[in-house]
């Protein structure tokens, strides 16, 4: 049977085309910082994101970590949406392996952390009940809130006052190209005010494996003991790192049609009845639903039927569900998906 897999951009497979770069990659051992294939791919990020340096890493959430662990110390504070990915989905690695207290802030429906809150957040510096405040993470695009885009006004805004009071701004872009075509701007101009980003190889761009986490080079520097550390050293990770250079060089411009089959995907599921849009999505690639609760169907039943129609999604809460589209969801699936929903929703 064939499935269409709308639980994530994660699942893409690589293209023909990263297959063919994988094959040919010229490597190196990258410890030794010899792997040209990885170097090469770390300065067409760094400049794609004009930031100084960038590093290669394992994930985005070896990214992530590795920026937090760079700028904080045990018992420092960062500060960061409760809706982030950071805070929500990466194991408390900052807190388990770094000794850094996480101090949540509410994220508003648009994804962005209130201005009003932020300075609330911060710890009165040279008291020594407090943990030092050093670092603030927001998220572009927002996941848990709807896969919003984050406005460069914002972020500068958010990076204005992180650095009147010497925090780091980091930006956990995993799908920061998805939010720079939604705005219609480069994903440089999207993150100048910011220190650093992470950005995802291996979701909407569909390399296999892989993230990277850009900077100034003291900071990437730092990050790459802490990969070594973390065990994310890849040696001949030029194999992986020619399918993200495909990734960077073919596979941005095409996010926007990922954004019009969310659009497609919201129109057709919202015809279904029982089925209501949230979280204001669509705005980029995913479209998050509830499913009207009087039908008694718990979420693992849905999912369930709705695997048996050949469609997968995912839940985020009691009646509420994610689809997010990506390269191997084409017309059809979207079709598909909307037909299965309205299938089991007449069924049960
Ligand atoms: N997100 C995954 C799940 O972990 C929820 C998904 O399916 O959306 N930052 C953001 C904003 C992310 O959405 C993700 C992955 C990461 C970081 C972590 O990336 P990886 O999976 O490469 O560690």
């Amino acid at each position: 049977m064939r499935y269409y897999d709308f639980r994530s951009d994660t699942v893409t497979r690589p293209t023909a085309e990263m297959r063919e770069a994988m094959y040919r990659a010229e490597v190196g051992d990258d410890v030794y910082g010899e792997d040209p294939t990885v170097n090469k791919l770390e300065n067409l990020a760094a400049q794609m994101l004009g930031k100084e340096a960038a590093i290669f890493v394992t994930s985005g959430t070896m990214g992530n970590l590795a920026a937090v662990l760079a700028v904080c110390g045990r018992g420092d504070e960062a500060i960061m949406g409760t809706q982030g990915h950071t805070m929500l989905h990466e194991a408390g690695g900052v807190s388990a392996l770094g000794g850094v207290v996480i101090h949540t802030v509410p994220n508003l429906d648009d994804g962005t952390l209130d201005m009003e809150d932020l300075p609330k957040a911060l710890r009165t510096p040279g008291d020594v009940h407090e943990p030092i405040s050093r670092m603030l993470i927001i998220e572009n695009t927002q996941n848990a809130c709807g896969g919003i885009p984050i406005s460069a006004e914002y972020t500068e805004k958010a990076a204005e006052f992180a650095h009147m009071n010497g925090l780091w701004l980091h930006v956990d872009g995993a799908r920061i190209f998805n939010a720079a075509t939604a705005l219609g701007m480069s994903a440089s101009s999207l993150v100048r005010s910011a220190d650093s980003i992470t950005f995802c190889l291996s979701k909407g761009l569909c390399a296999p494996v892989g993230s990277v986490l850009c900077g100034p080079k003291p900071f990437i520097h730092k990050a790459r003991r802490l990969r070594k550390m973390l065990g994310g050293g890849m040696r001949q990770a030029g194999v992986l790192a020619a399918a993200g250079i495909v990734a960077l060089e073919s596979m941005v411009d095409r996010l926007a049609e990922d954004h019009q089959r969310a659009k497609a995907l919201a129109e057709g599921l919202s015809s279904i009845p029982g089925v209501e849009l949230i979280k204001h999505s669509p705005t980029t690639n995913m479209v998050f639903i509830r499913v009207a609760s009087e039908r008694k169907l718990s979420n693992e039943a849905f999912i369930a039927h709705l695997k048996s129609q050949g469609v997968l999604i995912n839940d985020t809460a009691p009646c509420e569900f994610r689809l997010v589209t990506h390269h191997d969801i084409d017309d059809e699936a979207v079709a598909q998906c909307v037909q299965a929903m309205r299938t089991v929703l007449q069924q049960n």
